[in-house]
């Protein structure tokens, strides 16, 4: 769509996100924030925030909302963002993400949004039910990436539907509103390869993601799980009776395999195929013990450091408000820049 149209030359930057609809995960950790931290050591600006506005897509309690953005940031933090390099921040303190919502629901086709699955997903059978925000979540989410021209989105695999989306915004304001010049760049995602942690599924059900949000405290390992909850959770995940086999082509019908293999294979940094060199006629009695193992040794760290930053909340209010002002600074512009070119009176 926008092939013909001069591309964006400013500067890179990067943005991502998380909802602080539950404690994060090892496939929040390993689908995205991994990226976060290694991105961060290049030249480009980071802002990474957590996009409370989307968590009140669903029902949700407004006195605990406060608490679980400290919580995000704090999993943030304690995943190895710094905030020395990287703006921290809530959605809702920048109040332009909205503003540039607003414009982008005028830019966005309803035809686009019908096509997202993730909606179908969220909001199940009774999506006549669904909030309108839950529908409309991926040009918010479009906001949030364009309002800092941002121009690389480290997320997981199950994101590359509304990055697409974000793109088509920006190619289509572009064209509408850009005078033929790229004002806004077409972000591109920045998506683990399958197998190294792009999607990690439930530990009690290998075809559906593991998620904040699900029900069963069992189907996750949480970044601030002690030693003895992961070895549990482990322990009791979905398998199957076979023994692991010798090709990752023989795990395409197993899902719970496939899930425990890609876990492994993500966590020790390795290939799928290796892990099945390794481990191939193992019965899973000998392998979760492993990967118990090789979880709790990744995940001490982080949560160590989890619980040092949770019991300081006046410092992670401080980061989160020098990271607001920060990113505040950098939307001004672009949301004035926007403004002028829709169209809006000036007084
Ligand atoms: N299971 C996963 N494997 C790999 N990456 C994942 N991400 C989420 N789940 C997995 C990535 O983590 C980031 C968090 O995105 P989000 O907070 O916007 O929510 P989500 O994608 O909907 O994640 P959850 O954990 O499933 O949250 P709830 O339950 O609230 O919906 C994104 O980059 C996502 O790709």
């Amino acid at each position: 769509m926008s092939d013909a149209l001069p591309v964006y030359t400013g500067p890179e930057r990067i943005l991502s996100g998380m909802q602080p609809t539950g404690g994060l995960h090892i496939g929040n950790y390993l689908g995205a924030l991994k990226h976060w931290v290694r991105l961060q050591e290049g030249k480009a600006d980071c802002f990474y925030c957590v996009v409370d506005m989307h968590a009140i897509t669903v029902a949700h309690d407004p006195a605990d909302l406060p608490g679980r953005v400290r919580a995000a940031a704090a999993a943030y933090l304690a995943a190895g963002v710094d905030p020395s390099r990287s703006a921290v921040f809530a959605q809702s303190a920048v109040p332009a993400h909205a503003e540039l919502a607003w414009i982008f629901q005028c830019v966005a086709r309803l035809g686009w949004l019908e096509r997202m699955t993730q909606f179908k997903d969220k909001a199940g059978k009774d999506a006549e039910r669904a909030s309108v925000g839950l529908f409309t979540y991926p040009v918010l989410q479009a906001a949030d990436i364009l309002i800092y021209k941002a121009t690389h989105v480290p997320v997981g695999e199950d994101q590359k539907q509304h990055l697409e989306l974000s793109r088509d915004i920006a190619a289509r304001f572009n064209r509408d509103f850009g005078a033929g010049e790229a004002v806004l760049p077409l972000p591109e995602p920045v998506i683990p390869p399958s197998g190294a942690g792009a999607r990690i599924m439930s530990l009690k059900d290998g075809t559906a993601k593991m998620s904040k949000s699900d029900p069963s405290d069992n189907s996750r390992i949480n970044l601030n799980d002690d030693a003895d909850t992961i070895a549990r959770k482990i322990k009791k995940a979905k398998t199957d009776a076979e023994p692991l086999p010798a090709s990752t082509a023989e795990l395409d019908a197993r899902p719970e395999a496939r899930n425990l293999v890609g876990l492994y294979a993500a966590l020790t940094g390795v290939s799928a195929q290796a892990v099945l060199d390794d481990h191939a006629g193992q019965g899973f009695g000998a392998f979760t013990p492993k990967l118990a193992e090789i979880a709790v040794e990744f995940i001490a760290p982080i949560a160590g450091e989890y619980a040092r930053l949770i019991a300081d909340p006046a410092e992670i209010d401080r980061i989160l408000t020098s990271g607001a002002e920060r990113a505040r600074a950098a939307a001004e512009p672009v949301i004035a820049q926007v403004r002028g070119l829709v169209g809006y009176w000036k007084g």
